[in-house]
Formats: C-alpha cells, structure tokens, sequence
C-alpha cells in the first residue's frame, strides 16, 4: 500500500519538524535571542476603563524588547506618552485590530494615555 506508507512518512517527518522548531526556536520570551515582542491589548470598551484599558498593566520588558499595541476595541485609541512629546506617539491605532509597536532602546518607566478627548485610559511600560 504505496500511499499509505508514504502518508505515514509524511505525518512522522511533520511531527521531527514541529520537535526541532521547538527545541531551537527560542520564544518571544528567551533574553538571549535579542527578538522580544510583547503585545498589549487595548480591550474591548476601554475608554472610561482607566488602568485597566490597556492589558497587562504595567506591563515589563527588557531593554531592546518590543512592545506591540492592539487595540481590540470598536473605537480608535492612541498610545500617547505622559507628558506629549516623549517616546510614544502612536496617532489613532484603527479599531477592531489595528496596531502599533515600539522597541524600547532606553531603560525606564514610561507612562501614556489615550490622547482622544474624553477618553481615560492610561498605562506603563518599564524597561529594564
Ligand atoms: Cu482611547
């Protein structure tokens, strides 16, 4: 049954595949590998939410690390640093899955809000 052997193959090399990925890829979180992204939700009716708009809240990377922004919410919101002016200046980030990132090349704690009138919602990222 030529096929079906051959089938067998084919799932036995996927499976070597998917363990050798594993073991050498180094995740998102591996300090050594120099790639490290971190996302933020901006949740679902964030905008009188506060502290928790923006999750995890505080969130902490290490220096170099990435940081991305998704907003999951149905309304436009910015990620705008406190005061304006500082390293975060996102403009409107689209709503329903629109996103903006930042790799952080200076240690520290940097807060921001959303800058669209009326909306409170605040957050810290810490570089370290
Ligand atoms: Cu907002």
């Amino acid at each position: 049954m030529p096929i079906s052997r051959s089938f067998h193959l084919f799932r036995g090399l996927t499976i070597v595949v998917m363990l050798a990925a594993g073991c050498g890829g180094g995740g998102d979180d591996d300090p050594s590998s120099g790639v490290t992204a971190v996302e933020i939700l901006i949740v679902p009716g964030a905008t009188l939410l506060g502290p928790n708009a923006y999750e995890p809240n505080p969130l902490t990377v290490n220096l170099g690390g990435t940081v991305i922004w998704r907003n999951n919410d149905e309304v436009p919101h910015t990620v705008t640093s406190d005061p304006p002016g500082g390293e975060l200046s996102s403009g409107n980030i689209a709503a329903l899955g629109g996103t903006f990132s930042r790799t952080f090349m200076t240690a520290g704690t940097f807060n921001y809000h959303c800058a669209i009138p009326n909306h409170a919602m605040q957050g810290t990222v810490i570089v370290q």
